[in-house]
């Protein structure tokens, strides 16, 4: 339907056609990354039997679509090819481990790796004649044993996976070391387990420097070292992360903060991202992540439109040395290779209720990059001012504090009968403590009724000194916000019917009662990305 392919994103990743879900397998190999992904081959719905796609690219933006890597051609995958994770051995052999559902729906693992490892597309994928590697273990649920983790070494030479399940409604990772991925021990106990957060779909489990912002190997350790155990909850999906400590001796994940364990504190992104995964890019020297960015639409309208879901544009992770108590995620630097046109704006003064229009030309694509100053009498004259604010639970964007909301609506048509608002919101408590509060708003964002209208977001750690600053890409039906150098992202989908092509503005606007904000922007229009179908003379060498 041509009417809807307006909503088609131009610079983040889709397949030409029908559902993908979660990323799979991500990683580097010989100067080509590879992106593998659950994709429905027959339609734009998750069902029929899901496979994985596969594409390649230099950068991490322009793409090269790849023949379906695995299809459910087994008794042990008939049902599925599910998600699974790449492991780069030392010598370079690539081991893909992921789960099939067997003919009988029951999860269990399996060994894949590449039929020509000189290939650098890595085109045809090998099953292990000795599939599957491992059952769900006694007193774990058939259905509840999925998405094993890449593996990493342990002291004694060994390759260590997780894999996610649940024990009635505790959330578990549980380990298996192996030598040679075909044969796995068992390990007692659990990595990591948390009462009441159900299943854990798409573990990860990977280290992040305290002391510098390159990546980390999945293998490293020692005390410059914190982990990561990221968990995708089945119940509410969203994705959920802690850092903490890895004990290796005891085979257990140690929280830092328990208040913010996994599946009941910080999320990668407080809108829509689900079942991410992150690679080590040993190119680069940086830890990369991938999300899974669905439809706010109906099924009905994904059928007609023909696809579904889009993914994030990959993220680089670090830890917040500032904080030590949060990630910093940030688009991959690649995405500014897209930068067209840019238009500044400097410290611009926003009224108290006021709307101004940013003359940038057209709005579809773009890469703004804002910093916002409340003006410091305001922030000092203002006594209390809702201490109990969130985000979901406040009246959006038109709910007016004395300190907020400002911030930029995008995706908007100029008569304003559709936009998206991108904004923060300051919080004063009775002691003169100041919360910030980083949302998005879809209340407004589409005249259609059968959208997702939520409202999103979270606070946003602010420390002294800083000013309010956030990255925000737009996508035509995507828009990816970073706060505060990425302590709290919010990526939403929106359906605007107005607010498409040439009709797209943006607007700097402030809503406060009390502050007047002083704003300073550069924007750029941002070039659509290549994503080539597959043309087998392209690539026969
Ligand atoms: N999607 C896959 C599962 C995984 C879920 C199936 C998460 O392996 O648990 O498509 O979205």
């Amino acid at each position: 339907n041509s009417m809807l392919s307006w909503q088609r994103t131009s610079y983040h990743f889709q397949p030409e056609k029908n559902w993908m879900n979660d990323p799979n397998g991500p990683m580097y190999y010989k100067g080509w990354y590879h992106f593998f992904y659950q994709y429905n081959p027959s339609g734009a719905v998750w069902g029929d039997i899901i496979v994985w796609g596969h594409a390649v690219s230099r950068d991490l933006i322009h793409w090269l679509h790849l023949p379906l890597a695995m299809v459910g051609d087994q008794w042990y995958d008939q049902n599925g090819v599910w998600t699974g994770s790449a492991t780069i051995l030392p010598d370079g052999r690539v081991i893909m481990l992921y789960t099939g559902s067997t003919n009988e729906s029951v999860q269990v693992q399996n060994l894949a790796y590449p039929a020509d490892p000189s290939d650098p597309l890595l085109i045809k994928w090998v099953k292990y004649p000795g599939n599957p590697v491992l059952f769900p273990p006694p007193g774990i649920g058939a259905m509840d044993f999925r998405d094993p983790t890449t593996a990493w070494l342990t002291s004694e030479g060994k390759w260590r996976i997780t894999i996610g399940s649940k024990l009635n409604k505790t959330g578990i990772s549980l380990v298996y070391d192996t030598m040679d991925f075909k044969r796995y021990e068992a390990i007692e106990g659990v990595l990591h387990a948390v009462p009441s957060t159900g299943m854990w779909e798409c573990v990860d489990f990977y280290p992040v420097s305290k002391t510098s912002d390159n990546g980390l190997e999945t293998s490293a350790v020692g005390d410059h070292v914190k982990h990561v155990v990221k968990v995708s909850l089945d119940d509410d999906r969203h994705d959920y992360y802690s850092l903490g400590t890895y004990d290796e001796n005891n085979v257990k994940f140690i929280p830092d903060d328990i208040k913010n364990d996994v599946g009941i504190g910080l999320r990668y992104d407080y809108g829509i991202f689900y079942a991410s995964k992150t690679f080590y890019d040993q190119g680069k020297g940086r830890r990369v992540l991938w999300g899974w960015i669905g439809e706010s639409d109906s099924e009905i309208a994904d059928v007609s439109k023909g696809w579904a879901s889009v993914q994030s544009i990959p993220r680089t992770v670090v830890l917040d040395k500032k904080t030590g108590s949060n990630l910093l995620q940030w688009p991959v630097a690649e995405v500014e290779s897209l930068r067209l046109r840019r238009d500044g704006f400097n410290n611009m003064k926003a009224k108290p209720g006021s709307v101004v229009p940013l003359d940038i030309g057209t709005a579809t694509q773009l890469d703004i990059i804002a910093e916002f100053e409340i003006d410091k009498e305001a922030l000092e004259k203002t006594a209390e001012s809702n201490e109990e604010y969130t985000c979901g639970g406040s009246g959006g964007a038109a709910q007016r504090g004395a300190l907020g909301p400002f911030g930029l609506l995008v995706l908007a048509d100029g008569g304003l009968s559709e936009y998206t608002p991108v904004y923060f919101y300051v919080t004063k408590g009775s002691g003169g403590h100041l919360k910030t509060f980083f949302c998005s708003d879809q209340t407004r964002s589409s005249l259609a009724t059968d959208v997702g209208k939520q409202i999103f977001g979270s606070s946003v750690p602010v420390l002294k000194d800083e000013k309010l600053s956030v990255r925000i890409l737009v996508d035509h039906s995507i828009i990816e916000s970073f706060a505060q150098g990425g302590r709290t992202c919010v990526t939403s989908r929106v359906y605007p019917t107005e607010a498409i092509y040439g009709a797209a503005r943006l607007f700097l606007f402030n809503n406060a009662t009390e502050a007047t904000v002083s704003a300073s922007l550069e924007v750029w229009q941002t070039n659509s990305a290549f994503i080539h179908p597959y043309h087998p003379q392209q690539t026969a060498s």
